[in-house]
């Protein structure tokens, strides 16, 4: 049946904390054989079991700050969110930043600070981040923003807050785009997105589905599954691709989110952080209803996406001046 666009809003924001929450136990780890996975994700469904919740890391913690920032502000204020990074920073360090973004967090708390994108721009000798960090917490300005211009636009300077390198921001930008399509439609037009390098990764996501028995091997050595934007965020557009239709090692009762976040895991490397960004993906596909509810339970964070959601869906709606 036809999904509703407030259940793409609830389905993009959910799917990826819940991506964050659950891909936490693989991070750094080398490949996850399905069957970890799937031990993994049956463990959610016993609500006997009492794992307890699993913990949100910087993905969804700076993501929260993005929604609150878009939402609090009406639209884009780079103060605001840098000073919300910050003060989320200093009140939770240990959700697991990576090691070069902790001192532009602790920069961006100095009240003498007039250029908030001045830390980003001094980190790695002047080159700046290419990490990923820009994109897991991109799926709210596609939330924010109907132009896919502003989407653009805003992704790229929020981004740019903690990541100054293009590849760190266009890593993002890339990212909100694709939820953004998503909201609507999803189809190969994901793969004409960006431009180089991130279009030839992106055609390389094309010949291995054209492949369609890619092997977990060959997505990670051609796609990459690391800390870096450009090994991430093409990555988990595959993973959402790949997943639309029924894959061997998954269980045949799985819907396309489910498969997307199992595979995502499977693929090892920056787990929580392509689980993030392909939950949102799918999540903006299939909406909250293919959530399991169960998953939602066991994650920290899923009940108050799921309420941004919701909000930053009126914010969309808005009539703004230059709309
Ligand atoms: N940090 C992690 N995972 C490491 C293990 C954490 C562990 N679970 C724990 O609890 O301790 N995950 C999180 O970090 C990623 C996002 O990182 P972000 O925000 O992009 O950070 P940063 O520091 O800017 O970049 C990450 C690393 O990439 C390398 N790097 C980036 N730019 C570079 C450059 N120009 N030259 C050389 N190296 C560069 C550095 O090693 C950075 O530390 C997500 O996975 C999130 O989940
Ligand atoms: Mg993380
Ligand atoms: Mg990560």
């Amino acid at each position: 049946g036809q999904v509703s666009t407030l259940s793409r809003f609830r389905g993009a924001l959910v799917g990826a904390v819940l991506g964050d929450c659950i891909g936490g136990e693989f991070e750094g780890a080398e490949d996850v054989p399905f069957d970890r996975v799937l031990q993994h994700l049956s463990g959610l469904e016993d609500d006997t079991r009492g794992d307890g919740i699993l913990q949100y890391s910087d993905d969804t913690a700076m993501m929260r700050c993005v929604s609150h920032s878009l939402l609090t502000r009406t639209g884009f204020d780079e103060q605001d969110m840098a000073r919300r990074f910050a003060k989320e920073y200093s009140l939770a360090p240990g959700r697991g930043y990576g090691s070069g973004v902790v001192q532009v967090l602790r920069k961006l708390a100095s009240p003498q600070l007039s250029d908030v994108f001045q830390p980003a721009q001094a980190q790695f000798g002047g080159r700046g981040s290419f990490g990923n960090g820009g994109a897991m917490r991109a799926a709210p300005f596609a939330l924010a923003f109907k132009n896919a211009a502003d989407v653009r636009r805003y992704s790229r300077l929020g981004a740019m807050l903690t990541h100054s390198c293009s590849l760190g921001y266009n890593g993002a930008v890339l990212q909100a785009l694709a939820v953004h399509l998503s909201l609507q439609v999803i189809s190969s037009s994901l793969l004409n997105l960006a431009e180089f390098p991130y279009c030839a990764r992106l055609h390389k996501v094309k010949e291995l589905m054209e492949r369609n028995g890619a092997s977990i091997e060959e997505v990670i050595s051609e796609l990459g599954n690391g800390i870096a934007a450009l090994e991430s965020v093409p990555t988990a557009i595959f993973c959402v691709l790949h997943c639309l239709e029924a894959r061997e090692g998954l269980p045949e009762h799985y819907g396309g989110l489910e498969r997307t976040i199992a595979y995502s895991l499977a693929l090892g490397g920056d787990t929580d952080t392509i689980a993030c960004m392909a939950g949102a993906i799918a999540g903006a596909h299939y909406g909250i209803l293919a959530i399991p509810q169960s998953w939602q339970r066991s994650c920290e964070g899923a009940e108050e996406a799921d309420q941004l959601a919701e909000r930053l869906y009126k914010l969309y709606h808005l009539e703004r001046p230059e709309d």
